[in-house]
C-alpha cells in the first residue's frame, strides 16, 4: 500500500489489553473507555501527539547530525515530501488511537523563499490535513508558527529591534492562527522561543516588554475578529534559547498578562521540562496556573535530572506524574486543553517503532499516574487533610479579616484583648508522603 504502512511496518492500531499484555502492541493501563472521576480517560486525558519531534526532527545534537534518517527528510520536492511527512503523521496517530495533534507552521509545510510561498505551502498542507481528518479520529489541539528557528528571528520575533521582523511575525501568525482555525483547532499557542535578550548591553528591556505585550494583543483581536472560539496560550519557559526568556514561569507570564490587559483571552500552556528549567515542579506550575485563572493546557514530557536542558524526554514517572494530575483533577481538569507529548525519542532510538512505543508507555504511565489521582482525591487524602488545616479559616471572625472588614488595628486589638497565643500544629509531611505511596 503507501508509504505509511510500511514504515511502521505492520503494526496494527493499538488497544487496551490489561496489566499483562504484552508491549508494544497493547496499552497496559490506558483504557480509554474506562470511566475515572466520572468521565472516560480518553476525555480527561486528550493526548495529542506533537509533528515536530516526532516527523521534523532528525536526531542531531551539537556534537552530531542526523541519526534517524528519514525517508521524507531527503529529496528535492519539498512539498511532496509534506505530504509524505503528513502520510507517516496520521498513520502513528492511527496506531495510537490518539484524539488530538499538534503542530508548527514550519512542521507542517516547507518555508518558502518567500513569506507569500510559506503562506501558500501552508495553505496546500493545510488542505491535504483536511482531507485526512474528514475520514480520521484525530482532531487539533493546537497550531502555532515557530518564530525562532529562521536566522531573522535570532534578535528575536515580537520583540527584535527591527519592526519589519515584527511584521514578519505577524504574518506567520496570522495564517497560523488561520489555519488553526479552519482545522477546528481547541487553542492556538504562541511560545516566546526567541522572546527574551542574551545581554543587556544591546537590548531595551521595556520597549521589548511593550512590543510583546501588543503582539499578543493583535493576535487576541484578530482571533475574535475570525471568531476563533479557543483560548490564545502562551509557554512559560525561562531560558534556552536566550538566556533572560520574558515568559519565564507563570508568575512572570501572570504579571505580563496582568500589565497588558490580556487574562481574559490568555491562558498558560505548562510544560514539565520548562517548570524544572525555572527552578520549580510541574505540580507547583499547575497549581499556580489554575489558583491564577490562567490554566490552559499542558506539554508533557520530562526533564533529566543531571541535565540542565530542555531534554524533552517521554514522561514515565508514575508517582511524580500522579501528583501532578491531583492538582489538575482538583482544579477541575481540562477544557480545550490537553496533554500534548512535547516529547522526543532518544537520538539512538533509530527504530520505526520506537516512536509508537515511546508514545504508547506514555499514555500508559499518563493513564496509570491519572487514575492513582483520582483514587486519591476520592479517598480526599490529600484534600481532607489540607481542608483541616485550614478550617480555622472558615471561623465568622477569620472570614471577616479576609473580606475587608476589619482594619489592622482592629485585628490587633483582637490579638491582645482576647491575649491570643497559637499553639503550631504538625504539618505532618512525611505521613503525607506515605499516604500518598499507598495510591501510586
Ligand atoms: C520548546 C517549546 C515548544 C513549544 C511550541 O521548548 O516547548 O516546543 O511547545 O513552540
Ligand atoms: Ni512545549
Ligand atoms: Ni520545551
Amino acid at each position: 500500500m503507501t508509504a505509511q504502512v510500511s514504515f511502521f511496518g505492520d503494526l496494527e492500531p493499538l488497544t487496551f489489553g490489561g496489566s499483562d499484555a504484552p508491549t508494544p502492541s497493547s496499552f497496559r493501563w490506558y483504557d480509554k473507555d474506562r470511566i475515572v472521576a466520572g468521565k472516560r480517560l480518553e476525555d480527561h486525558l486528550r493526548f495529542a501527539v506533537c509533528y515536530w519531534h516526532s516527523f521534523c526532527w532528525p536526531g542531531g545534537d551539537p556534537f552530531g547530525g542526523e541519526t534517524f534518517l528519514r525517508p521524507w527528510h531527503h529529496g528535492s520536492d519539498a512539498l511532496g515530501l509534506a505530504k509524505q511527512k503528513a502520510d507517516v503523521a496520521f498513520e502513528l496517530f492511527r496506531l495510537l488511537d490518539v484524539p488530538y495533534f499538534t503542530f508548527h507552521d514550519v512542521d507542517a509545510a516547507p518555508e518558502g523563499a518567500t513569506l507569500r510561498e510559506s503562506i501558500y505551502n501552508l495553505d496546500v498542507i493545510a488542505g491535504v490535513f483536511e482531507e485526512k481528518m474528514a475520514s480520521a479520529k484525530v482532531r487539533l489541539l493546537w497550531g502555532t508558527a515557530n518564530l525562532f528557528s529562521n536566522r531573522r528571528y535570532m534578535a528575536g520575533a515580537a520583540t527584535n529591534p527591527d519592526p519589519d521582523v515584527f511584521a514578519y511575525a505577524a504574518g506567520q501568525v496570522r495564517a497560523a492562527l488561520e489555519t488553526t482555525h479552519r482545522l477546528g483547532g481547541q487553542n492556538y499557542v504562541l511560545w516566546g522561543g526567541r522572546e527574551g535578550y542574551e545581554t543587556l548591553l544591546n537590548t531595551d528591556m521595556k520597549r521589548e516588554l511593550d512590543q510583546l505585550g501588543r503582539f499578543v494583543s493583535m493576535v487576541v483581536e484578530h482571533k475574535h475578529k475570525i471568531g476563533f472560539q479557543g483560548p490564545i496560550l502562551i509557554e512559560p519557559k525561562p531560558k534556552e534559547p536566550t538566556k533572560h526568556q520574558y515568559d519565564f514561569d507563570v508568575a512572570t507570564c501572570y504579571g505580563f498578562l496582568e500589565r497588558y490587559g490580556l487574562t481574559k483571552d490568555v491562558k498558560l500552556n505548562l510544560e514539565q521540562n520548562h517548570a524544572i528549567l525555572a527552578g520549580h515542579s510541574f505540580q507547583h506550575e499547575i497549581a499556580l496556573a489554575q489558583a491564577l485563572g490562567v490554566f490552559g493546557s499542558l506539554d508533557i514530557n520530562r526533564g533529566d535530572d543531571l541535565l540542565g536542558w530542555d531534554t524533552d524526554q517521554f514522561a514515565m514517572n508514575v508517582p511524580e506524574m500522579a501528583l501532578c494530575f491531583h492538582e489538575l483533577l482538583n482544579g477541575g481538569g481540562f477544557t480545550t486543553g490537553g496533554l500534548n507529548f512535547d516529547a522526543k525519542i532518544r537520538r539512538q532510538s533509530i527504530a520505526p517503532d520506537d516512536l509508537v512505543i515511546a508514545h504508547a508507555g506514555s499514555m500508559d504511565a499518563c493513564a496509570r499516574a491519572f487514575i492513582a489521582a483520582a483514587d486519591m482525591l476520592e479517598a480526599r487524602a490529600l484534600t481532607g487533610f489540607v481542608a483541616d488545616r485550614y478550617a480555622g479559616w472558615e471561623q465568622p471572625e477569620a472570614q471577616a479579616m479576609l473580606s475587608g472588614q476589619r482594619s489592622l488595628a482592629e485585628v490587633a486589638d483582637r490579638a491582645l484583648s482576647q491575649d491570643l497565643n497559637p499553639q503550631p500544629r504538625s504539618g505532618r509531611q512525611e505521613y503525607l508522603e506515605a499516604l500518598v505511596n499507598r495510591f501510586v
